[in-house]
């Protein structure tokens, strides 16, 4: 039986501050996410974009050190009324960003379809900053503390209820950039985290096979929320906020067929693509690379 996927963009960039990560969205699909899928023998719905407001230099700060809070507040009760209708369709929710902080979304539809819902954060950054810790206050940099509750009720309450997730829950793969007040809160509250230096000692095989048997034993669900720059800028160079000594391509394509065979994935979002970094869609080409393998492309 073919499985059912909804495929739901977010040409969001107001979530940080350069422009073009707005068309992310276009760029994978241009680079083939819906055949590569559709020759996986997967039903596929595109929905199309979520709407979202254009910047506008006049309503940059808003209140909480927090830049362009209402437009990105607004996209994301969109974006996850949407969600959550396809997960109550029993179609498994796939959604192409857009900066990060469309995950406030994702999560706020997702987090209501489960008691104990798992989450895979691969990216250079924890994104745990508030307001009040945010060096930038770019809300990309804050997705997964507002979904632990933490942050502006705007973000925070999105559908009316919050925390989203649970500290324990959260499996970090690739952190490389963390701000002080995110070492904090990683320090005080219990999630996982596989930096960079985990990712070396132990090896990519070894860090998957934990994470995957952490989260089967203690959770109903798992959302992967993979930023393109958890991986290394060579291999990714269109991303708006890069950083040096990242997981490789093959790690990476590994890190996928690993969640592919275990089967524990319930949804997933691609993030921070922008094409206009980029060189010749590359980095939304190794975004569709990985979704194949991630719903399970096999090399023989
Ligand atoms: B991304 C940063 F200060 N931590 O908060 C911040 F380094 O979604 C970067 O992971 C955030 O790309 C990066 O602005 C957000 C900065
Ligand atoms: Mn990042
Ligand atoms: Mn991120
Ligand atoms: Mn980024």
């Amino acid at each position: 039986m073919k499985k059912n996927m909804s495929i739901i963009g977010v040409p969001m960039d107001l979530g940080q501050s350069r422009r073009g990560v707005d068309m992310g969205p276009s760029a994978i699909r241009y680079a083939g996410v819906v055949e590569t899928l559709e020759n996986l023998n997967y039903d596929i719905k595109d929905l199309g974009d979520v709407p979202v407001s254009r910047p506008d230099s006049k309503y940059e700060k808003q209140e909480d050190n927090l830049r362009n809070l209402q437009q990105v507040a607004d996209a994301n009760q969109k974006l996850a009324e949407m969600v959550d209708k396809e997960i109550t369709g029993n179609h498994f929710p796939l959604v192409l960003g857009g900066d990060h902080s469309i995950a406030i979304g994702s999560l706020a539809g997702i987090a209501k379809h489960y008691e104990n819902l798992g989450v895979i954060w691969y990216d250079a950054h924890g994104d745990l900053n508030s307001g009040d810790t945010s060096p930038s206050g770019n809300i990309h940099g804050m997705p997964l503390a507002v979904s632990l509750g933490i942050g502006n009720e705007k973000l925070t309450n999105i559908l009316g209820y919050q925390p989203k997730i649970k500290p324990e829950n959260i499996v970090i793969i690739g952190a490389r950039s963390l701000d002080p007040g995110e070492k904090d809160l990683i320090k005080e509250s219990g999630i996982n985290v596989y930096s960079m230096h985990e990712v070396d000692r132990l090896g990519m095989p070894a860090v998957m096979s934990q994470a995957i048997d952490y989260l089967k034993n203690r959770t109903d669900g798992v959302h992967l929320s993979l930023d393109l720059d958890g991986l290394d800028p060579e291999e990714a160079p269109g991303v708006g906020t890069p950083v040096i000594g990242g997981l490789s391509y093959r790690e990476s394509h590994l890190a996928m067929e690993m969640l592919a065979e275990s089967n524990i994935l319930t949804s997933a979002e691609f993030v921070e693509v922008n094409p206009i970094l980029d060189h010749k869609n590359k980095t939304a080409t190794v975004a569709v690379g990985l979704i194949g393998s991630l719903f399970g492309e096999k090399l023989k």
